[in-house]
């Protein structure tokens, strides 16, 4: 297939998922707006229709609740091909929502969006827009600090495994264990109807996502009380990195606009997180890991997540040496980087969600990141697996690293806008 027949394809997928100023991830699988699926998603249209690009995030940011919390579901309108849906997050908002979070990379794609504006001498016409999005942007992320940063390490602190984006990652096995599920009741999933069950996350971390849900249900979705008493609050390597390369883009957000003391607050989300991280470091395994925030344990996983601390900004060169070696031998088990999973550790599936497969969106983070950090060969290899996984097999919610099979849905959002914002 050429370049542009590949462009028409993607931006045809764009197209028909548009729901009206957002965008489904797959009209059948997920028929809400998902939080960092738009974000991705944005960048997708900002290669053909800027204003496009803009309102996804906007009404993304439409669903915001007063205390800065952006929601990792919004249900604009209900759809019965999803569970579990509205009458189940019960979050009592207009529009309804769920009541957990997702990875923050708006504010890197916002940045993103302002620098193309600025390129293409269109920044005037989108500054009011900036900085309506800023004060929503820096909301958010002091959201973060205050609720999902309890120990004050500047990392972040995922109380539900569907917060990290990385779903059924093994990093929240043995931290799931204490999850009370003796209550969870009767439910019927809707996902496994759509898809081969052997993809999807198992009947066990199902039950356990729902009781997170209810126990958020229990407390009102007042975050206060889940960030005391959740039975799950597990440092995530990946969001903690994305968070802390979000708060860079935004303090280049803030200088631009002149937001002085916001850009100092800022700076210092920053410095506790760059003074923090290293509690992530796993010291055995010679990687970046998620740790149990309620018994300190290191996962000890190797995932796609732990080669985020390029994209993050960390010039750390022992640590980057052990990533990048850990890139290599990884690279030289796979046919595709970068798997979701250490293709070593005796629980890689290569096409079980999160515990194998590729997700472009992951890999997009990575390659930026090598590449800006200068270690082009890596960030080129991460790249051309990309396109070429999309290039032989479509435009798939995840891939086989193995033999680039597609995995999950098809005709993906998030995979579309990736191909258009990165070949
Ligand atoms: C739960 C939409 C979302 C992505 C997540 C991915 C998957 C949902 C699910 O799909 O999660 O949020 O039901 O499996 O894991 O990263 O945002 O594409």
């Amino acid at each position: 297939m050429t370049i542009e027949t590949l462009d028409v394809g993607a931006r045809a997928i764009l197209t028909a998922n548009d729901r009206g100023g957002y965008t489904v991830p797959n009209g059948r699988v997920y028929p809400f707006q998902w939080n960092w699926d738009s974000a991705f998603v944005a960048l997708g249209f900002d290669t053909w229709d800027r204003d496009r690009a803009w309102k996804e995030v906007e009404t993304l940011f439409n669903a915001q609740w007063d205390d800065g919390f952006l929601p990792h579901i919004v249900f604009w309108q209900d759809d019965p091909g999803y569970f579990p849906g509205p009458s189940v997050w019960a979050t009592g908002k207009t529009p309804v929502t769920s009541g957990i979070t997702q990875p923050p990379v708006a504010a890197t794609v916002v940045r993103k969006l302002w620098d193309s504006a600025i390129a293409a001498d269109a920044d005037d016409a989108y500054r009011l827009r900036l900085e309506s999005l800023f004060d929503k942007l820096i909301a958010w992320h002091r959201w973060f600090r205050d609720y999902r940063d309890p120990d004050g390490r500047g990392v972040v602190v995922a109380m539900h495994p569907w917060e990290t984006g990385r779903d059924n990652s093994p990093e929240w096995d043995i931290p799931g264990e204490p999850i009370d599920i003796s209550n969870v009741g009767e439910y019927v999933r809707r996902d496994t109807g759509h898809l081969d069950a052997k993809m999807r996350p198992t009947k066990l971390e199902y039950d356990r996502y729902l009781a997170l849900v209810q126990y958020g249900v229990a407390q009102g979705w007042d975050h206060a009380k889940i960030t005391a008493g959740n039975p799950f609050k597990v440092a995530d390597i990946g969001m903690s990195m994305i968070l802390l390369r979000a708060n860079r883009d935004l303090l280049h957000l803030a200088d631009y606009l002149g937001r002085d003391e916001e850009a100092a607050e800022i700076r210092a989300m920053i410095a506790t997180a760059e003074a923090g991280i290293d509690w992530l470091w796993d010291e055995e395994k010679h990687s970046w890991c998620s740790r149990d925030l309620l018994t300190g344990r290191s996962s000890g996983f190797i995932t796609s997540a732990s080669f985020l601390s390029f994209y993050a900004g960390l010039a750390d060169p022992a640590k980057d040496a052990a990533m990048l070696a850990h890139l290599h031998r990884i690279g030289s088990k796979v046919e595709y980087l970068m798997p979701s999973l250490d293709p070593e550790d005796p629980g890689f599936q290569m096409i079980r969600y999160w515990r194998g497969p590729v997700w472009a969106v992951v890999n997009y983070m990575i390659g930026t990141g090598l590449a800006e950090a200068g270690f082009d060969a890596e960030a080129a290899r991460v790249r051309h697996d990309t396109l070429a996984l999309m290039e032989r097999n479509g435009f798939y919610e995840a891939y086989s690293p193995v033999d680039g099979s597609g995995s999950g849905g098809d005709d993906f959002s998030w995979t579309a806008a990736i191909w258009l914002a990165w070949r």
